[in-house]
């Protein structure tokens, strides 16, 4: 065997480390470099008994400790700091090379630097990596998009490093350029908004119920074994049944209720816009976080808005119990508007650049490994196995289910909206059903206002072309535009 590294893993922060860790522990033979030496030190003196590393200082060094054609991992900051280790890169590799983008970078920036690289007779993968710190070190969901070519030589490593799940690696290649960083975005944005879901059931037993934590995090348990099982509501009950070493408290309680952000729901929403996809779980989601961070206009409207009586909020003692059904109901409802979203955003993109997503292999990539890994996402890939839905709302298992919780989901908005509880990603997620599913929809009246005020026209249920109404003339004639 050469002494030349099979791969190599610049950016050596928590995610770099672990991941330098995983294909060390499975064999393969890893080059490391950090801007600062420090993190590289640190990994071979504690961890180098786990396979082995080969140390370096310089990018030169790096660049000449492997083997061709060269397979560098970037795993630093987005942004200017990835650009910056490009730049650096670049010029030491030959023809060939693989460069591997495996941070959270906006797919509009895969698609330049790969764009960029494949001029220069290089690789680019844009690689979206899920999981966090224990997925990368333990097996993470690996979305890797770039050319097939460089898939050949990387894809085995990546899918012997990838979770496992029923002997099926989650990771497979999603398509050209930005691919892989687009479904990776989407897939944080559906995390974004499964938490959402989850924290709205959360308030609306608690304040419903009177529930303390600890009893909420049985029912999230209970749940957990059921049609909800996911890590998310499994970590939802290990949340709520924490209690706060210093104050004795449950430690939700102690949390300040003001949730931050890192970006990548707010892309996600920003690129359905673009290409006029309704992610309202996602959305609704990004701004529930947004809402909850500007703390003097809360004060201000708490101070100054009334309220529905107290006697609203309570769910009456009988009712409890179906009360809980009821919302766990309508949270797998809505939940499974907010992946029908996501998937059509994902669709919409594969469409526009050409990627060809194979969106059933998406949900089996996500079984394992990844934050929103939940049993749900097989019958989200047995949706897509024989033809694609038009919405995964009326695949079949999906669309029974969702009638099933219907009227429970009803129920459970209407409570919301007597008692005075904010649901934005149950109601908005019971908005988008009934949207779809009418048979007319108010949009008629929006395109008779429109042409109204700026003719902008519109078209006849009855025939073919484009209209406008002379609105200032007496007899209110109509022309063909
Ligand atoms: P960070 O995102 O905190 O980045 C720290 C790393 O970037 C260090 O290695 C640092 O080097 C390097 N770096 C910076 Br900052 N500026 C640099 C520059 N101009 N040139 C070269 N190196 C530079 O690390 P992380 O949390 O391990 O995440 C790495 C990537 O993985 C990010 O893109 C992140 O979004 C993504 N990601 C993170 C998670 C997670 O759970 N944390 C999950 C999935 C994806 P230094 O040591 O010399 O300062």
């Amino acid at each position: 065997m050469s002494d030349l590294a099979q791969i190599g893993v610049s950016g050596l922060a928590v995610m770099g480390r672990n991941l330098a860790r995983n294909l060390a522990r499975n064999g393969f033979s890893v080059a490391l470099h950090n801007r600062t030496s420090a993190k590289t030190k640190s990994l071979v003196a504690e961890h180098g008994d786990e396979g082995t590393f080969v140390p370096t200082e310089t990018l030169e060094e790096f660049v000449a400790a492997l083997e061709r054609p060269r397979r560098v991992v970037i795993m630093v900051k987005a942004g200017a700091p990835t650009d910056a280790v490009i730049d650096e890169l670049v010029p030491l590799l030959d023809e060939g090379d693989i460069v591997i983008d495996c941070g959270n970078a906006h797919y509009a920036d895969t698609r330049r630097r790969e764009a960029d690289l494949r001029e220069r007779g290089l690789h680019f993968v844009g690689a979206g990596v899920s999981g966090g710190e224990e997925g990368a070190l333990l097996g993470p969901s690996i979305m890797p998009g770039g050319s097939k070519e460089s898939y050949a030589t990387l894809g085995p490593m990546f899918e012997k490093i990838a979770a496992q799940v029923d002997g099926t690696p989650c990771c497979v290649h999603v398509g050209p350029d930005g691919a892989g960083h687009f479904v990776k975005m989407v897939h944080n944005g559906i995390e974004y908004a499964d938490m959402q879901l989850i924290a709205e059931a959360y308030d609306l037993l608690r304040d419903g119920l009177g529930a303390t934590p600890a009893e909420l995090a049985e029912i999230f348990a209970e749940w957990n074994s059921g049609d909800l099982s996911s890590f998310l509501i499994e970590i939802t009950a290990e949340v709520l049944g924490h209690t706060d070493a210093a104050t004795g408290s449950p430690f939700v309680d102690v949390v300040v209720d003001e949730a931050e952000q890192k970006g990548t729901g707010r892309w996600t929403v920003q690129t359905a816009l673009d290409l006029g996809v309704p992610v309202t779980g996602i959305a609704e989601a990004t701004f529930a976080r947004a809402l909850s961070a500007h703390p003097d206009q809360r004060a201000a409207a708490r101070a100054a808005l009334p309220g529905p009586s107290e006697a609203a909020q309570k769910v009456p003692a009988e009712e409890r119990d179906a009360f809980v059904d009821d919302v766990r109901k309508a949270l797998y409802a809505s939940k499974v508007v907010a992946y029908a979203q996501g998937y059509d955003q994902m669709a919409a993109a594969s469409t526009e650049y050409g990627w060809d997503i194979d969106l059933g292999a998406m949900a089996t990539i996500w079984r394992g490994g990844c934050i929103i890994r939940a049993r749900f996402l097989d019958r989200i890939k047995d949706a897509y196995a024989t033809e694609r839905p038009a919405s995964l709302l009326v695949a079949p298992y999906f669309r029974d289910a969702v009638a099933d919780g219907q009227q429970a989901w009803r129920r459970v908005v209407a409570h919301a909206a007597r008692a005075g509880i904010p649901t934005p990603g149950f109601s908005s997620a019971l908005a988008y059903y009934d949207a779809l599913r009418a048979d007319r929809l108010p949009a008629a009246l929006i395109q008779g206002l429109r042409d109204y005020f700026g003719a902008h026209t519109y078209r006849r249920t009855d025939r073919d072309g484009s209209f406008h109404t002379l609105w200032a003339t007496p007899d209110r004639s109509e022309v063909e535009a």
